[in-house]
């Protein structure tokens, strides 16, 4: 009965209805695209497809011809910079040692105390959701100067940080694409900064990934028949896009690559590229890591699942104490 009722756009659009701050960033983009919505409407791939976009510059060009043209590129070490050109042939950059041993220790010990005080919950069984907006620790490592540089490098555009996600323990998540649950038009205008805050190995449910299927084409609710109705949503599970992408991946003949981390260092993936989690083998380790996803500026950014508008909050330096930014 309670997901019958979950599937009735009109109770998102009723909560969104009293959300017009958090929800007008896309009020622009619909106005530049000439898409008929409100602020509070339901929206997702089905009322966009449609729609002529200029594809994104960092999925059209290529990243070993542009970056180095880039002054900011030039000023980055030398390993950052060779990660940072296979970005468009890969679909990830790995920056190993990015976050000081130091800084991941007051990281875990922030994370501990939100937690033993009650101020963040767990959600979807292992995942902490917005930590973010309780401590400036974190949010400051989300809007650290170099990192979003590195991103807007990578999306030839500014980025805004979105959310955060905080894992004690190995997510175990099925492989999926970031662009289904952070969806955006155009597609790929979101990007996410994985970070290792212990060592991790293929016993404690390490992140896996497919290089470069970011280039397979993005699956969203059509692909998957979770079609819907003027009112509903559609009637597919969350396990019935996991089971498409798995089909996908089959199909793709790409090969799993596994994340064997050491404590700081960062992943950074594209939109549509496919990763996961690793089973947890040695059942009494944790896994502890962070996850940072960020919008670009300019796109319709949406759930399209739920199909509601993203709800945003702006995260900026000036939030933060001079000391961290
Ligand atoms: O940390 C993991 O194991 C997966 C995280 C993930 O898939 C995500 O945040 O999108």
């Amino acid at each position: 009965m309670i997901d019958f009722i979950k599937r009735f756009k009109f109770s998102y659009e009723f909560y969104n209805f009293f959300q017009k701050r958090r929800l007008s960033h896309n009020l622009e983009q619909y106005k530049k695209y000439g898409i008929n919505k409100r602020f509070y409407s339901s929206v997702s791939s089905a009322d966009l497809d449609h729609l002529v976009a200029e594809s994104n510059l960092h999925d059209k060009l290529n990243s070993r011809d542009e970056l180095p043209k880039k002054a900011e590129f030039k000023n980055l070490d030398s390993i950052t910079q060779s990660q940072l050109l296979s970005w468009s042939e890969n679909g990830y950059a790995i920056l190993p040692n990015f976050i000081a041993e130091q800084k991941v220790d007051e990281i875990n010990a922030e994370v501990n105390r939100l937690i033993d005080s009650g101020t963040v919950k767990w959600r979807y069984g292992n995942k902490i959701m917005f930590a973010l907006k309780h401590s400036k620790l974190l949010m400051s490592i989300g809007l650290d100067k170099k990192l979003n540089g590195i991103l807007d490098l990578l999306m030839a555009k500014e980025v805004e940080l979105f959310q955060s996600i905080n894992f004690k323990t190995a997510s175990e998540q099925r492989t999926h694409s970031d662009s289904i649950h952070m969806s955006t038009f155009p597609n790929g205008n979101i990007i996410a900064v994985w970070i290792a805050l212990e060592d991790i190995t293929e016993k404690n449910g390490a992140l896996h990934y497919y290089p470069r299927s970011h280039k397979l084409p993005y699956v969203m609710n059509k692909d998957f028949k979770n079609n819907d109705s003027r009112f509903l949503l559609g009637n597919k599970t969350y396990s019935d896009y996991e089971d498409k992408i798995a089909e996908v991946v089959k199909k793709s003949g790409l090969k799993k690559e596994i994340f064997t981390a050491k404590k700081g260092d960062l992943f950074i993936w594209h939109a549509n590229l496919l990763h996961g989690g690793e089973p947890l083998l040695d059942k009494n380790s944790t896994r502890k890591s962070m996850v940072f996803h960020y919008y670009a500026k300019d796109a319709v950014c949406y759930h399209e699942i739920t199909q509601r508008p993203t709800l945003k909050t702006k995260f900026r330096q000036t939030d933060l104490p001079n000391r961290t930014r």
